[in-house]
C-alpha cells in the first residue's frame, strides 16, 4: 500500500503519441507535457514520445502508415505495455492500431477515464465514472471480439434467437447504463435535499473553480479544517467537499471543493458528472483559481471559462484568484493583468501569503449579494434578532412598542425568512410623488 492507501501497482511503462493539424490551438509539446501528467497520474512511466504534425488524420490509423511502422519500431525497443494517443480515437482506429502495434492502444479520453476511476471514493463518483465508462463502451465493445466471437451467440437466457455475442453484450451493457442513470437520479435528489439544507442554513455559498491541480483544495484546506487530499498529481479531488469559512469580520460562508476542470475534458465524463456539478449552479459565487505560475495559465483560464459557459454558471459573480503568487516569477506582469480583471486578486495558498485580499475580494461580493430589510421584529422573536446580529450587518436598531425595529444587510437565506416582518418604506410609485404627478389632460 503507498501512503494514501491504493494498492501499489506494478509500474507500467508507456509510450505517448500526439498529431496535430491545423485545428489545434495549443502546441504539440504542451498537450505532450500535460499527458505525461495524466498518465503519471494513471501510475504509466513515459518511455518515449513520437509526434506527427498531419493536414489530415487517417481514417484507418490516425496517423499515416509511416508513422505507424516508426511506433511499431518504437515499440519493438520499449516494449511498453500501453500506447496512449493524445487524440480522440475512433473505435476503428484503435483496433487497427492495437492490431497493428500488437499492444493496448488507448486514448486521452480513456486515460482520464482511468484516472477517474483509480480516484472515485464515494457511491456517487463510482457510479459517475462507471456511467461515463459505459458510455465511452458502448461504440467499442466490436473491437473487443475476434470476428468469430462476434458471430457467437450469446450465453445469457434473455438472448434472443439469433443474437450475436457482440448485440448481447451492447444489450446489456445499454441496460446497465440505463441502471446507473436511475441511481444517479436519485443520488441527485439527495444532493439537492443536501443542497437545500445548506441554503436553509443562513450563509452564502462559494465554489472553488478551476483546472486541476490550481491548488483548490489546498485553498479549501488552509481556509478550514478540511483535510482534503491535494497534491501534484492531476484530478486529486473527484468529490465535492463543503466546509464552513470564517471571514474576518466573522461572517460565515460554505466553501465547495469540486472537480478539476481540463481542456477537452471527455463529454461523457461532463455529463456523468452532472450531479457533482451542479454545485457549481448553484453557489451564489465561484471562486476560479488559477495557477498563475504556469506558462499556460491563459489558457487553463479560457478552459475554465468555457466549461462554465457550458454549464450555464457564467453569469454568477466570481473572483478570479491567482494561486502560487510565491512561485511566480514575474509578480509585475501579474499585477498588470490583475489590473484588467474585475474581483482579481493574487494569493499563495501554501506559504498564507496574501489570503487576506482573498477575504476581502469575498467580502465584496457579499456585499453584493446581501440585501437591505427594514423588519419590525416582535420582542418574543428574540431568536431572529440574534440571527441578523450573526449573520448580518445591523445599520439601525429602535426599540418601539411592538417590538425591535431594525435595518439590516442580509445574506438571501435570512431575506427570506425576515421578509414576513418587512416594514421597509417602499419607494412611492412616481405618479404618487409629489411634483412629478403627470399632468393630466382634462
Ligand atoms: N508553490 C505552490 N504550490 C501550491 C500552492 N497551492 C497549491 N500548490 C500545490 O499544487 C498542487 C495541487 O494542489 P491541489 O490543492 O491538489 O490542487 P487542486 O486544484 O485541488 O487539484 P485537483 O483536485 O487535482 O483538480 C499541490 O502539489 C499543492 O501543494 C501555492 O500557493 N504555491
Ligand atoms: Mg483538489
Amino acid at each position: 500500500m503507498n501512503e494514501r492507501g491504493h494498492l501499489t501497482k506494478v509500474e507500467i511503462f508507456g509510450l505517448l503519441v500526439a498529431v496535430e493539424t491545423d485545428e489545434h490551438i495549443d502546441s504539440i509539446e504542451v498537450r505532450l507535457l500535460e499527458l505525461e501528467e495524466l498518465a503519471n497520474t494513471a501510475g504509466i512511466t513515459v518511455v518515449a514520445t513520437l509526434e506527427q504534425r498531419k493536414k489530415r488524420f487517417d481514417p484507418a490509423t490516425l496517423v499515416g502508415q509511416g508513422k505507424v511502422q516508426e511506433i511499431v519500431d518504437a515499440v519493438s525497443v520499449h516494449s511498453p505495455g500501453i500506447v496512449v494517443f493524445d487524440n480522440e480515437l475512433t473505435p476503428t482506429q484503435q483496433r487497427n492500431l492495437g492490431e497493428a502495434l500488437k499492444c493496448r492502444v488507448i486514448d486521452r479520453t480513456q486515460l482520464i477515464l482511468d484516472i477517474f476511476a483509480q480516484r472515485a471514493r464515494t457511491r456517487e463518483g463510482k457510479l459517475q465514472v462507471e456511467l461515463a465508462q459505459m458510455s465511452y463502451l458502448l461504440p467499442r465493445l466490436s473491437m473487443l471480439y475476434t470476428k468469430f466471437e462476434r458471430q457467437q451467440g450469446g450465453i445469457g437466457v434473455r438472448g434472443g434467437g439469433g443474437e450475436t455475442k457482440l448485440e448481447l453484450d451492447r444489450r446489456k451493457v445499454r441496460e446497465r447504463i440505463i441502471e446507473l442513470q436511475r441511481e444517479l437520479e436519485d443520488v441527485k435528489k439527495k444532493r439537492r435535499l443536501q443542497r437545500k439544507g445548506r441554503k436553509d442554513l443562513p450563509f452564502p455559498t462559494a465554489t472553488l473553480v478551476g483546472y486541476t491541480s490550481a491548488g483548490k483544495s489546498t485553498i479549501l484546506n488552509s481556509l478550514s479544517d478540511a483535510a482534503v487530499l491535494a497534491d501534484k498529481m492531476l484530478f486529486s479531488t473527484l468529490d465535492p467537499t463543503t466546509r464552513r469559512v470564517n471571514l474576518p469580520d466573522g461572517r460565515g460562508i460554505l466553501l465547495t471543493d469540486t472537480v478539476g476542470f481540463i481542456r477537452n475534458l471527455p463529454h461523457d465524463l461532463v455529463a456523468a458528472f452532472r450531479a457533482t456539478l451542479e454545485e457549481v449552479n448553484d453557489a451564489d459565487m465561484l471562486l476560479h483559481i488559477v495557477d498563475a505560475s504556469s506558462d499556460e495559465a491563459d489558457r487553463h483560464r479560457d478552459t475554465v471559462l468555457e466549461t462554465l459557459e457550458n454549464l450555464g454558471a457564467s453569469n454568477k459573480p466570481i473572483i478570479t484568484v491567482f494561486n502560487k503568487r510565491d512561485a511566480v516569477e514575474d509578480l509585475d506582469a501579474l499585477d498588470r493583468l490583475m489590473a484588467t480583471i474585475p474581483n482579481s486578486c493574487s494569493i499563495s495558498a501554501k506559504t498564507g501569503d496574501c489570503m487576506d485580499t482573498l477575504m476581502d475580494a469575498i467580502a465584496d461580493v457579499l456585499k453584493s449579494l446581501v440585501r437591505t430589510l427594514t423588519v419590525l421584529l416582535p420582542y418574543e422573536r428574540s431568536d431572529l434578532l440574534a440571527k441578523c446580529h450573526a449573520h448580518g450587518i445591523v445599520h439601525a436598531l429602535e426599540y418601539v412598542e411592538k417590538g425591535v425595529q431594525i435595518t439590516v444587510d442580509l445574506p438571501e437565506a435570512l431575506f427570506v425568512e425576515l421578509s414576513p416582518f418587512d416594514v421597509t418604506p417602499k419607494e412611492q410609485p412616481f405618479w404618487l410623488v409629489e411634483n412629478e404627478k403627470p399632468e393630466l389632460e382634462d
